[in-house]
């Protein structure tokens, strides 16, 4: 009798082993993969020049479960329109300064304007000097020469040259760790800035390039925060590791998800965080912890703050907070779609001293682009 139920047990195991293995290596085959020739990655490529064509359709049926990324040159349009929306506050300037033999009331217009795109008015103020300057030497009110004055000065503001790649290489194990660690990517900021939305959404741009990713759960707060992850997880097709626990420690789901992440050979861990923003002692605590435990797999190469554009300069008291508790590296500022006050970006990267490396620019899966300068000042001319 025992013996029967021994091998009738093995079968089982088998069966649904095997089962779930080609399910898997299903899903796996069927990722969309739309940008993989821009090897090796940098965030800068995720969005190839206008007209590029994309050969997605030519990949064969998406899995139910996934859905497929839009084409290319669409999504550029699509996210094209949506900065230029942030941006509004540069075309109204422009236009002032199109006129010509500007009176101090067309100034204190273009004054007015950048103030309200949420410059700051040390940048305002230093921006309306060099335009009165330009504009002087400029001598004239032609609108192509204007527009090239005001393109470089803004360019010059959002800091070109900075590296706004995300740092993808997998490191070397921390001594005594196993496998091939994955590059993690750590997610941090105030509640409801877009942190989960940010994890999916580059998990997708991940993918789509040919990477294995793992997300991580370390929101352990809200049940429902883990629900939401393991949702995008199933979305794009990747594992999402998590408690089932209410209230588990974030650490040790932070963890799991690298050790996760370096079992299975992934190239990426990006780890979901919560937000409530406590006193700083407590996020310093909390935060440091994650980062600590995370390194004894392999150093965290790449610590997110994802910022709510809508909030503007309001957003960045609780954002110096988050950047004094853990070192970070980049910032993703999300609802660009959804303000006019585009000029957050250069007053975020001026007080936090990072690069600003991705923008959200909608709710959806495909919502999320490398922050490109020219092309920001492009959408903000018009
Ligand atoms: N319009 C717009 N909405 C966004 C963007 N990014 C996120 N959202 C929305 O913002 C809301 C909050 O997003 P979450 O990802 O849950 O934010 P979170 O930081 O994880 O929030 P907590 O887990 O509560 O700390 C959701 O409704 C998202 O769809 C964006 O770029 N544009
Ligand atoms: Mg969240």
């Amino acid at each position: 009798m025992e013996p029967i139920l021994i091998v009738l047990g093995i079968i089982l195991v088998i069966v649904i082993g095997g089962g779930l293995w080609l399910y898997a290596g299903r899903r796996r085959g069927q990722v969309p993969d739309e940008i993989s020739a821009h090897e090796p990655m940098s965030v800068e490529d995720l969005l190839p020049s206008e007209g590029e064509d994309t050969e997605e359709e030519a990949e064969g049926e998406p899995a139910a479960t996934l859905e497929s990324p839009e084409s290319i040159p669409g999504r550029m349009q699509r996210l094209r329109a949506r900065l230029a929306g942030a941006g509004g506050f540069g075309k109204a300037v422009l236009s002032v300064l199109s006129r010509g033999d500007l009176t101090e009331e067309d100034w204190e217009e273009i004054e007015d304007t950048l103030l309200t795109s949420d410059l700051g008015i040390e940048v305002t103020t230093s921006l309306m000097d060099e335009l009165r300057t330009q504009v002087k030497v400029l001598g004239t009110s032609d609108p192509e020469a204007v527009r090239a004055v005001l393109r470089a000065e803004l360019l010059k503001l959002v800091a070109p040259t900075l590296d706004r790649s995300l740092n993808l290489e997998r490191p070397a194990p921390a001594e005594g760790a196993q496998g091939t660690p994955a590059a993690a990517i750590l997610m941090v900021g105030v509640n409801g800035t877009g942190k989960t939305t940010t994890c999916g959404k580059l998990a997708r741009v991940l993918v789509a390039q040919d990477k294995t990713v793992v997300l991580g759960a370390a929101d352990t707060f809200r049940a429902a925060a883990a629900e939401q992850l393991s949702t995008w997880g199933e979305r794009v097709g990747v594992d999402v590791v998590r408690s089932e626990k209410e209230g588990a420690d974030p650490a040790s789901v932070a963890y799991d998800a690298a050790r996760e992440a370096a079992a299975q050979e992934a190239d990426v861990v990006v780890v979901d965080t919560a937000g409530r923003l406590q006193n700083k002692a407590g996020l310093m605590d909390e935060l440091g912890k994650i980062k600590r435990v995370m390194e004894k797999i392999a150093p965290v190469g790449e610590i997110l703050l994802v910022l709510d554009a809508t909030t503007g300069q309001n957003g960045m008291r609780q954002a110096q907070v988050f950047s004094e508790a853990v070192g970070v590296t980049g910032i993703v500022l999300t609802k660009l779609d959804g303000t006019a006050k585009g000029g957050i970006v250069v007053t975020v990267q001026k007080e936090l001293g990072v690069p600003v490396k991705l923008v959200g620019l909608g709710e959806g899966a495909d919502d999320l682009a490398p922050f490109d300068p020219e092309g920001f000042v492009d959408a903000l001319l018009g």
